[in-house]
This record gives structure tokens, C-alpha cells and sequence, in this order.
């Protein structure tokens, strides 16, 4: 592994701010003696020693500075003794009241002791490192904090228990294996005789390796947009209901909604739950030519988000139709993914439901009415469903720097077939096989990179 740590680390492990109880954690070499110098056993007088503390069990007491004598406060302390602990060291738990002066004068005194201050996400860099976990897993637990919705939350237990995590160590045996055989046969060709037979080979690659890269990668994207989000704008020319909409989606009364066109001017932007989905929603100016300034920039701003959506919603009016101004703006649109939302359906019977022009390519149409809500939860889970969230078999989710490794993986693997196909040497292809292997190794952590650990481990908050 990279780096022997032998410097005991100290963090506040709970929020910032007031609460019941604050927690300091400690791990390293020195966490236990740190502990005993600052820990008085209830009815005994005098430093405790580690027999005072049965391994994970609470043992209550007072901490005192052991410069002045002074009792700081009375606590529950924990000691996780190696290698049974989520760092795989010696780890002290002390559970005090939850003052945040409080807190931080305790963390002092533990750091006065001897400790460091721990950098963010060290505890668990720590417990990766003593290969507690694999770094799929340690992301995991970063994805578990993070979450702001049930489906991230999930997608972060998922990783956490190391379900993505096994499925790649198996692929990557598999063409470790491949590897190995590939390598024996350039190295001893007379001895080994025929290791790897290029049908059999090529079978595999075609039909094993590359549908399941293939597969991780589809779901990495469904993972991007679980843990980022997506900017989803709502279009359309003026009046068709574009507020409306806003405001069903949002469940209230966000956007200002009149019968007059041109009421709104700016974009009106919010974020949503959608179906365990984080969406930001933009609310935009009807797209027409006006006179008014102040529109102007308004349908310059609506064009300018149109061209950063991940997705459109362009709303038309039942009564309308395709009109000439929503044709105009579906050619906008149409370089973006979207849905076409047909608003007020309660004003045509289901008989004279209007066809969209044939050139237009919406991912769906949905119609619904704003002023009922009717149809909106069908727009929900179309947009869940387009999204890639809806389905549980979606729980283990890619972050981006799976997917990219994915990528790479399936690339090499590409190039494989095509040499199997144009005949080229064993010693080429197996260059190839083993950037695969490579790429699936860093979604593991198994290949040892300092910057790698860095750049993840850097975005865990401190006292995880
Ligand atoms: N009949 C009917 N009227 C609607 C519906 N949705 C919106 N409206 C009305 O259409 C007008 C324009 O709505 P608004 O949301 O401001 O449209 P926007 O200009 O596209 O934002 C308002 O008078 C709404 O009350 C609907 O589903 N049915
Ligand atoms: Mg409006």
C-alpha cells in the first residue's frame, strides 16, 4: 500500500453548530494514551489506564486538562482498538455535550496530547488504505453524506456495501486472467503451446467484456445525474401555461401566472425532488419578437438557458397546436433532448387530440392540464424514466471517475477487437488487455496513486 501513517489523527466527527451530544474521534497509535491522560473514571481520582476501557463498550467519566486540573465536561468515551475498527487502528470515540465552544476546547486538549488534526475524509483514506474497503466503498460513504435525496441515498449504501465494487474486481479477474495466459503464451510459445484460441478469444471480448462495460457505463450516466442533477428549462411561446407547469412541478405558487402574455420576463429558477432525481428547474419568457426592452432581454436570457438544458420541456397550448411560433421554436429546441408538454387539454375533447408535425423527434409527449394537475405525475415518471432513476436495479450507481475508467477499459477493449480482426500480434493486443485491467484496477484503488486519493478524499468534509 502507499503510505505508512504511524501520526495519530483527531477531528470533530459531528456537524458544526449546537446539538446534544459533539463527538471527538481520534485514530492512530497514540488515540488510547491520549484518552487515558484526559480521562478521569467516574469515582476514581487520577488519569484512567487502558484497562479502564473494554474495547467498544461506553465507559463514562469527566475529561479534565491535565495542565490546569480542570473538569471540562462529563462524557461517554468508546475505544475500537486495532485492527477491529473503521480506520483498522486503534480508534477513541468521546461522546461530550454538544456545545461547539465546547467541542472545540476538547479537540484542543486532544491535540495538545499529541494528536494532529486530521485532513478531510482522512479517517476513511485511513480505513481504505488498511484495506478496510476498496475505494468504490470509500466513495460510497462520501455518497452517503452527500445525498440529498432517498435514490442517492441508496445509490450510497449500494457502493458502501461494495456491490459495484465486486462486480468490477470479477471483470477484472477475468481479464487479469486473459492477461496472464496472453503473456505466457508470447513469453514461452513452445511450452505453454496454445493458451489462448482467437475465436474463443474474440468471443469473449464481444460478448462478455464488452456488453458489460458497456452496461456500467450506461448506468455511470444515470449515476451523473443522480449525484449532479440536471438543469431542465421549461419553452414555449407566451401563455401556453409555462408557469403553470412550474408550479405544478413545484407544488406551489412560484411563477406568477396571468392570462396576459409576456408576464414573465425573468427566469424564474428552483430546485426539485424528482423522484429521487435533483432537478433544477428554470422557468422562462415566452419566446416571441417584442417591442418591450425589458421582454427582449427576458427571451434573450429564456434562449441562452434553452442552450444549456440537459433536457427542454416545450409546452404547447391544446387549442393551438403546433403553431407557427412553437415550430420556429422546436428548431431551437430540437438540438437538446426534450418533451413535448401539451397544456390544456381540458380545452379539446380526446377526439381532436392534435399530431405533432412529423420533423419534430421529442423523446415523449405528454398532455396534461396545469389548471387540474391532471397528466403531471405521468410527466413526472416519464422524466424520472428518461432520466434513468426510476428503476431499482439502478440502486449501484458509476460516479464520473468510474465512468470515465469505464471508458478508457472499453476502448482498449476495442481496439482489441479490431486487432483480432486485422490479425495483429499477440504481443500488441496484450498491451491493450492490460490498459483494461489497469483502468478497471483504479476504479478499485488497486493501482497506487497519491493525486488520485488526494482529488477524492479532498472532498469528504473533516471527522469522516
Ligand atoms: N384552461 C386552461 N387554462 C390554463 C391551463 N394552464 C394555464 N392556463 C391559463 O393560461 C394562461 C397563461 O398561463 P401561464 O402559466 O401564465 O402561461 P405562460 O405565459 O406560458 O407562463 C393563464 O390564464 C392560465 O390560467 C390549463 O391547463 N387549462
Ligand atoms: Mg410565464
Amino acid at each position: 500500500m502507499i503510505v505508512e501513517h504511524t501520526d495519530t489523527i483527531a477531528a470533530i466527527a459531528t456537524p458544526p453548530g449546537a446539538g446534544g451530544i459533539g463527538i471527538v474521534r481520534i485514530s492512530g497509535p497514540e488515540s488510547i494514551a491520549i484518552l487515558c491522560r484526559l480521562f478521569r473514571k467516574k469515582g476514581m481520582c487520577g488519569p484512567a489506564g487502558p484497562a479502564d476501557f473494554a474495547s467498544r463498550r461506553l465507559t463514562l467519566g469527566l475529561i479534565c486538562d491535565p495542565v490546569s486540573g480542570e473538569e471540562m465536561d462529563e462524557v461517554l468515551a468508546v475505544v475500537m482498538s486495532a485492527p477491529a475498527s473503521f480506520t483498522g487502528e486503534d480508534v477513541v470515540e468521546i461522546h461530550a455535550h454538544g456545545g461547539p465552544y465546547l467541542i472545540r476546547s476538547l479537540l484542543g486538549l486532544v491535540v495538545a496530547q499529541g494528536a494532529r488534526p486530521a485532513d478531510p475524509g482522512e479517517f476513511t483514506r485511513r480505513a481504505f488504505l488498511a484495506g478496510r474497503m476498496d475505494l468504490t466503498q470509500a466513495e460510497g460513504v462520501m455518497d452517503l453524506i452527500a445525498a440529498r435525496t432517498n435514490a442517492a441515498r441508496r445509490m450510497g449504501s449500494a457502493l458502501l456495501c461494495g456491490e459495484l465494487g465486486s462486480e468490477v474486481r470479477r471483470l477484472r479477474e477475468n481479464l487479469l486472467d486473459l492477461a496472464t495466459r496472453m503473456a505466457a503464451e508470447i513469453d514461452f510459445p513452445e511450452d505453454v503451446g496454445e493458451l489462448v484460441d482467437t475465436t474463443v478469444l474474440f468471443r469473449e471480448v464481444v460478448e462478455d467484456y464488452l456488453p458489460s462495460l458497456e452496461s456500467l457505463i450506461h448506468r455511470g450516466e444515470a449515476g451523473i445525474r443522480l449525484r449532479e442533477g440536471i438543469r431542465l428549462v421549461i419553452a414555449g411561446v407566451p401563455n401556453v401555461g409555462k408557469s403553470s407547469l412550474m408550479n405544478c412541478l413545484l407544488d406551489r405558487e412560484r411563477s406568477i401566472v396571468t392570462d396576459i402574455p409576456g408576464t414573465t420576463r425573468d427566469l424564474v429558477e428552483e430546485s426539485l425532488n424528482l423522484s429521487g432525481l435533483p432537478v433544477i428547474l428554470t422557468d422562462t419568457a415566452g419566446i416571441r419578437d417584442s417591442e418591450d426592452p425589458v421582454e427582449s432581454i427576458g427571451v434573450e436570457r429564456a434562449r441562452a438557458s434553452i442552450l444549456n438544458a440537459d433536457r427542454v420541456l416545450l409546452v404547447l397550448d391544446a387549442g393551438r397546436g403546433a403553431d407557427e411560433g412553437s415550430c420556429a421554436l422546436e428548431k431551437e429546441v430540437a438540438s437538446c433532448p426534450y418533451v413535448v408538454v401539451v397544456n390544456k387539454k381540458d380545452l379539446v375533447e380526446d377526439s381532436r387530440r392534435f399530431s405533432l408535425p412529423p420533423s419534430w423527434q421529442p423523446e415523449a409527449r405528454v398532455d396534461i392540464c396545469a389548471r387540474t394537475g391532471e397528466g403531471v405525475d405521468t410527466l413526472r415518471k416519464v422524466l424520472a424514466d428518461l432520466a434513468g432513476v426510476s428503476s431499482p436495479e439502478h440502486a449501484v450507481l458509476p460516479n464520473l471517475r468510474h465512468t470515465r475508467a469505464f471508458e478508457k477499459a472499453r476502448d482498449a477493449l476495442v481496439r482489441v477487437r479490431e486487432g483480432l480482426g486485422a490479425g495483429y500480434f499477440w504481443d500488441l493486443l496484450s498491451v491493450d488487455v492490460d490498459d483494461a485491467v489497469r483502468e478497471l484496477g483504479t476504479v478499485l484503488g488497486e493501482v497506487s496513486d497519491p493525486d488520485l486519493l488526494d482529488r477524492i478524499f479532498s472532498d469528504f468534509c473533516i471527522g469522516k
